[in-house]
This record gives structure tokens, sequence and C-alpha cells, in this order.
């Protein structure tokens, strides 16, 4: 069972119509707020506003089996005591000053078929973005960017291409087997995100080494078609399928502020939280608006939102790594900051995302000298504090 609920949290509970009055006034929603709070300080109670479900700042161990209902009440908490709950449940299954450190690097740039209306890499848009295809890095050249990766203190190596699948890509598929190898022979995790893959390719990228796979589902069911029309929901489900079959860990998450609303970043993490075992990894990217792309113009996203999902992501999926992956170059770092107090624990660090800037190695040192953290250590995450 995923809580323990106890007759004493249970004695906890306030009548609901106590605190669920919207026309509740201010000092009574600050009193509101100092009460649960007061009770969270020994992880021990019903969440009042909600008494049909038990706090989830309790949580012990995942569990997946939430309701929409219930991951709209956690994501629309009053935003101070969210982040609070989800700080308190990362330090139960994390250490707190662990950050995962993360290089990209696109091996196969551009000429990509599919129509994603965020990115820079799809032949549709290459007119207005003019992005030229390029041809698959060599292995030599991807084990080079590994090493300064890895010189440069990161633990997870991760190669991006710009494909729909791997039908017919089957020396493809040998070079980058040769590049996983080579990435693990570094003593690095490896990761790779090609577009769509069936069975028999994930167990090969499993013999030979692989980690993670990336392959984000990046917005709620409903939205999905309005932003990406060329491959469906579910075939990105059963890519995603075919990677934990194969026993490689799974990465997958979400973009926000493609004009999707509340409704939308609630059902992503429903979908995420809700697979029979939740994604190891779990990116948020923000969208990075690319001029040529149909997206291109949009206005960037509240970052308040961005937190709402970081935090919320943290309570529904304890155990996940939360990634703060696309977007973060225009954050300062007090909002860098608020994602790690809210749960966040993995960025990407080295200059380049996939077509993006990315914020640079020297610059991260220094941001994690200033704020206390460290970077976490490959496979072996420090032992978890006791709740
Ligand atoms: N082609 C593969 C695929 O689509 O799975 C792998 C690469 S794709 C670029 C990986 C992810 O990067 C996307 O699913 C999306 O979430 C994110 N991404 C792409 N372009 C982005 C942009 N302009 N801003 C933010 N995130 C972006
Ligand atoms: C993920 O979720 N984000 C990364 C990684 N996985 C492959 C990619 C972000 C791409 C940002 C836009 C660009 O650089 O083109
Ligand atoms: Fe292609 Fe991936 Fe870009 Fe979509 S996100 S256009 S699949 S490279």
């Amino acid at each position: 069972m995923a809580f323990r609920i106890t007759a004493r949290r249970l004695a906890a509970r306030v009548p609901a119509a106590a605190v669920s009055n919207p026309r509740i006034d201010g000092h009574q929603k600050h009193s509101r707020i100092r009460r649960r709070w007061d009770r969270d300080a020994d992880m021990d109670q019903v969440d009042p506003a909600h008494p049909a479900r038990p706090a989830p700042v309790a949580a012990t161990e995942p569990r997946n089996d939430w309701t929409r209902e219930q991951i709209a009440a956690i994501y629309n908490e009053p935003l101070m005591e969210l982040v609070h709950q989800a700080s308190t449940i990362h330090r139960r299954f994390h250490n707190p000053a662990e950050v995962q450190l993360c290089t990209l690097m696109n091996i196969k740039t551009g000429g990509c078929t599919e129509d994603c209306k965020y990115c820079a890499q799809s032949t549709r848009y290459q007119k207005g973005t003019g992005l030229a295809a390029k041809k698959v890095e060599s292995v030599e050249s991807v084990l080079e960017a590994a090493r300064v990766a890895r010189d440069n203190g990161s633990t997870r190596f991760c190669m991006g291409a710009a494909w729909r699948d791997m039908r017919g890509r089957k020396n493809s598929l040998q070079n980058i087997a040769a590049m996983v190898r080579g990435v693990r022979d570094l003593g690095m995790e490896a990761c790779v995100t090609l577009g769509m893959i069936d069975a028999h390719q994930a167990r090969e990228l499993k013999e030979a080494g692989l980690t993670a796979y990336n392959h984000n589902v990046d917005t709620s069911r409903e939205f999905y078609p309005s932003v990406i029309s060329t491959r469906t929901y579910d075939e990105r489900l059963q890519t995603l399928g075919h990677v934990r079959d194969a026993g490689i860990h799974v990465c997958s998450g979400g973009i926000l502020g493609l004009g999707e609303e509340t409704k939308d970043r609630v059902g992503l993490l429903h979908t995420v939280s809700t697979l029979p075992s939740h994604p190891e990894s779990f990116p948020v990217n923000a969208l990075v608006p690319i001029k040529g792309t149909p997206l291109g113009d949009r206005e960037p996203l509240a970052f308040t939102e961005m937190l709402r999902t970081v935090a919320t992501a943290r309570v529904l999926m304890p155990s996940t790594i939360v990634r703060i992956a696309a977007g973060r170059k225009t954050m300062s770092e007090e909002k860098q900051a608020l994602c790690f107090m809210a749960g966040a624990n993995a960025i990407f660090t080295g200059e380049k995302m996939l077509t993006t800037e990315c914020n640079g190695y020297d610059e991260d040192k220094e941001m994690f000298d200033r704020w206390g953290l460290e970077p976490m250590k490959s496979f072996e995450k420090s032992p978890k504090p006791v709740a």
C-alpha cells in the first residue's frame, strides 16, 4: 500500500467546510496555510482540502493510481505549500544536494520528416529556420565530446537524432550501438533519443549497454494532436513500452509553453505518473521558440507553471529524476534554485542542447558552488536520508 493511514492522521482531519470556503478572507486563508504547515511538520496528516486523498507528503513509496482530479488538486495548491510538500518528499527519496549533470549531443542534425510544431529540425519548417540537415556524426567525434563532458563532471551523455523512427536504419543502429559502448567504457551513463523504436531495436540497444532512452510524450493526450500530426500519442507510448520491456530506463517528459492549458500539464503528469512503472527520468522542457517554426512567436510560459509542474512531478513520482531540460538558459539562477528546492535534480549542461544554447560547464559549476549543490555520482546516488 502506498500510504499508511494512521488513526492519528485521520484524527488530524478538519471539517472540509472549514477550509474549502471560496470566500475565505485573506487572514483566514493565511492561518489555513499555517495550520497545514504546522501539521506537515510531523508529516502525518490527511489533506483537509481533499479529505478523500491522504496527503501525498506522507508517501513512502511511489504509486501509479493517481486520478486527474487528484493531480489537479496537487498542481493547484497554494504555490508555497506545493513547493514545501515537494521539497519534503524530495528529501525523503533523494539527497537534496545532488543534481545529475547530463550533456547532450546532436548526432544527426535536421532533415526530420515529422511536423512537431516546436522543432527546429523538421524539414517542414526548413525554409523559415534555415537549418541545414547534416550527416550522422562519427563514433570518434561523439566519444571525444563525451570525454570532454566527463572531464567536466557530467555522468550521463545523451545522444539525439532528428529521426521519426529507426526503420531501415540498420547501419545507423550499429553505429549508435558503438557510440553507446564507447560512452559506457568512459564510465558514463548513456542515453539516446532516436524517435520511435520497436522491440528488437530496443533489445539491441540494451545489449550495447544503453542506460536510458528518451522519448517524450510532450503534453496531454488531448492537446497532442494540435502540436504533432505525423504520429500518434499511442505510438509514443508503444515505444516507451518497448524500452521498458527491454530493461532500459525510461526518460519521458514534456514540453511546456506550447499554448496548452493547466489541464494539459495535468494530463501530461497523469500520463507519466500512471504508467505501470514511473519513468526513471522526467524532463521538463520549456519551449525555446525557434524562428520559422509555427510556435516561433509564442510568448514565454509563466515561470510559476514550470515550478508547479516540477513540484507536482516530484510529489507524484517521488523516486524519479526530475530534469530541467530546454529553457534553462533563460532562467535566472534564483528560478533554477526554486526548481531544485521543489525537487528538480538533473540538468543538461555544456554549451549546446540540440540546436539551441545550453548553460556552460563553468557557469553551472559556479552556480552549484553558490547554492551548495553537488554533481550526482553515476549510478550510486548517495544513501537517501531516513524520513
Ligand atoms: N526526434 C526525437 C523525438 O522527437 O523523440 C528526438 C529528439 S526531440 C528534439 C526531443 C525532445 O526535445 C522533444 O520531444 C521535445 O520535448 C524537446 N524539444 C524539441 N524542440 C524543442 C524546443 N524548441 N523547445 C523545447 N523543447 C524542445
Ligand atoms: C529532452 O527532453 N530535452 C532535450 C533532450 N530531451 C533530448 C532536447 C531539448 C531540445 C531543445 C531545443 C533544441 O536545442 O533544438
Ligand atoms: Fe523530428 Fe524529434 Fe524534431 Fe519531432 S521533435 S521534428 S521527431 S527531431
